[in-house]
């Protein structure tokens, strides 16, 4: 595996699309995928809510019925990145960019969903965030301070702030591993914290993916294939190879 990682090394996990497809969701970028059905401009983007809410509600309420409708569960991908938090000796911070809650449903803990949570609204007289299960509409009140018309979708458009992101660059800049699964690496920034990891921690760098993304050469290994095959088995080598290695061998952290 990798005999340079301290046994109680940091781990930062950026998960994407790609590891909730064997569940039944679509990816953004793929030939099938979401972007290929509608433009970013309709949907996925605070001017489009502007303009047209109506028709942003009900591409976000569908989505929403998918992944409450029965079926959809995670896969052995997302239960490998649990086990590997439950198991691992040291830190495990797990960053999605995906606003299912799959990785929550799989058991995963320390997790931040930079682009938001599709289960949740948020009520832009107020601020507040809530659960909210069910369609969004127009009319949708909320439930803190009661004014209709001001709800909407927990989720980072383009053009506004990933949520988090002092919480992700601490981790990132004091990881022994970052390892990359099921992400394109088109949209900053979180294309951008393979480098972050590996030029502000000196961490090496995986990517896991079903074939080479845009930035594959910015990591120093890859492994090829379904999440559901190579996430397992790469969360089983890492987990051997802490428990394998006499600590005395291992680079043991100061601090
Ligand atoms: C499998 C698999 C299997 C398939 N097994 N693998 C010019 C230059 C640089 C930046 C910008 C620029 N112009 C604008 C920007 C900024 C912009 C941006 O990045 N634009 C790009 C288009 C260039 N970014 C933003 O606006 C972000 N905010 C921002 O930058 O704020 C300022 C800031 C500055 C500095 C620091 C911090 C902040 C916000 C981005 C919001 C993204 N929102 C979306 C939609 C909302 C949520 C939703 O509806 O779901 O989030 S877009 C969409 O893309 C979604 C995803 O989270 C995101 C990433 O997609 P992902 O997950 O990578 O999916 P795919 O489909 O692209 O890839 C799937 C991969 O899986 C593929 O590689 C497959 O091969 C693989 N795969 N099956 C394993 N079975």
């Amino acid at each position: 595996m990798d005999a340079t990682l301290p046994q109680d090394g940091r781990i930062v996990i950026l998960t994407g699309a790609g590891i909730s497809r064997e569940s039944g969701l679509s990816t953004f970028r793929d030939a099938d995928g979401i972007w290929s059905k509608v433009r970013i401009e309709d949907v996925a983007t605070p001017q489009a809510f502007a303009r047209d809410p109506a028709r942003v509600h009900e591409f976000y309420n569908a989505r929403r019925a998918r992944l409450l409708a029965g079926g959809i569960a995670p896969n052995p991908a997302h239960r490998a990145l649990a086990r590997l938090e439950a198991e691992w000796p040291g830190e495990v911070l797990l960053v999605t960019q995906n606003i299912d809650d799959l990785h929550e449903r799989a058991g995963s803990r320390e997790l931040v969903h930079m682009h938001g949570e599709i289960l949740k609204g948020r009520c832009a007289a107020c601020d507040r965030v809530g659960a909210w299960p069910k369609t969004m509409s127009l009319e949708s009140v909320c439930p803190g301070c009661g004014a209709a018309g001001h709800m909407r979708v927990h989720v980072v458009w383009f053009g506004e702030m990933p949520f988090e992101m002092e919480r992700i660059y601490g981790a990132l800049a004091r990881c022994d591993l970052f390892i990359s699964i099921g992400t394109s690496g088109g949209v900053y920034p979180a294309a951008g914290f393979v480098q972050e990891a590996r030029f502000s921690a000196g961490a090496r760098t995986v990517e896991l993916n079903l074939e080479r993304s845009h930035g594959a050469d910015l990591f120093d290994a890859g492994r090829y294939g379904p999440a559901s095959e190579i996430v397992p088995a790469y969360v089983e080598a890492l987990l051997e190879s802490a428990s394998v290695r006499p600590r005395a061998m291992t680079s043991r952290r100061q601090s």
